[in-house]
């Protein structure tokens, strides 16, 4: 069977080698929920939500599947430290992580058995990682929606898997079947998807958002937050268009960063995705169609299985 070694799949206790990524405000309970009943890794995104609220999400997820699950911790959080604290105490399967380095919370969350899996953009912090024992690693390329990292995932995940022997699962541009063969060809035991988890049912996001995945075309995104120093790939819309103006004209770090806040939130939950932060991937232009988290999961599987079977027959020497 294809996914019987799988090392992500032994580690996780899951059944298919996809994970769903932890998107702040899109990565609710709800999605968490049916991914993983689908046989994936489903992910609650903490993004800037204080625990209180994560408890709420963790708790949905309690409710209706008995399956692993994840909580993707994002650091630059001002809530952090109690986040950290709220997945301990609710003793959540596995923490993903982004936006920074994790360092510091690794021991506590590995004592009480829970799977600790940074996001990498590069190989130096994957090999500090290694070093304080995480159990894989999401090597994310610049092709994935919201707060990205210069390198793209082709180049990314064969230079992750021989820096150093953990698992590695590959983020960024990947959608579909094609996407995971090409991955596992890298090295990667495993894809994380965020955009295509958004053209997703039981996805809880404004219709808005998941109907601008499906519009978007294959230039649609562009890259904010150049002069912050947060990279940000968004939807080319009236609000990136005034960021990059404010950026060109030299606003201030504060200044762009004050005129962001609160427009994901606005994007998500009301819809507005002229005004509003749109994070979506480079491979939004490939999705056309809403499907359930079990079709999505199937549907890659089944792409993945007739592609394996059909390299099988080609032999470059005859
Ligand atoms: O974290 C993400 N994606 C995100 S976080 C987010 S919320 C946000 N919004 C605006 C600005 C900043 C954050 C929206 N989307 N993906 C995982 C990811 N992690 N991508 C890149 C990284 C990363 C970057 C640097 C991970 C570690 C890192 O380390 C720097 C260091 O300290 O060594």
């Amino acid at each position: 069977m294809l996914f019987h070694q799988n090392r992500i799949v032994k580690l996780l206790g899951i059944k298919y080698p996809v994970i769903q990524g932890g998107m702040a405000w899109v990565a609710t309970g709800e999605l968490a929920a049916a991914v993983s009943e689908a046989g994936g890794l489903g992910t609650i995104g903490a993004g800037n939500a204080p625990a209180e609220i994560v408890r709420e999400e963790i708790r949905k997820v309690k409710e209706i599947t008995d399956k692993p699950f994840a909580v993707n911790v994002m650091l630059l959080s001002h809530f952090v430290e109690e986040i950290m604290e709220l997945v301990i105490e609710e003793k959540v399967p596995v923490v993903t992580t982004g936006a920074g380095n994790p360092g510091k919370y690794i021991e506590k969350l590995k004592e009480i058995g829970t799977k600790v899996i940074p996001v990498v953009p590069s190989t130096a912090l994957a090999r500090r990682m290694e070093r304080l024992k995480v159990d894989a690693l999401i090597a994310e390329g610049t092709e994935a929606g919201g707060h990205i990292g210069e390198l793209a995932t082709m180049a990314l995940i064969p230079q992750i898997v021989d820096a150093d022997d953990i698992p590695v699962i590959a983020a960024g541009g990947i959608a579909d079947g094609r996407g995971l063969v090409a991955a596992l060809a890298l090295g990667a035991d495993a894809v994380q998807m965020g955009t295509r988890f958004i053209a997703c049912k039981e996805c809880t996001a404004h219709q808005n958002y998941k109907e601008a995945v499906i519009k978007a075309a294959d230039r649609d995104t562009v890259v904010t937050g150049r002069t912050t120093g947060h990279l940000v790939r968004n939807l080319r819309n009236f609000l990136s268009r005034r960021i990059m103006e404010m950026e060109k004209a030299g606003a201030s770090k504060e200044e762009i960063e004050k005129y962001g806040i609160g427009r994901l939130r606005m994007a998500v939950r009301e819809g507005n995705i002229e005004e509003g932060t749109v994070m979506l991937g480079q491979i939004a232009g490939l999705i056309n169609n809403i499907k359930t988290a079990k079709e999505i999961i199937n549907d890659i599987i089944n792409e993945a299985n007739l592609i394996i079977e059909n390299l099988r027959g080609i032999n470059y020497n005859e």
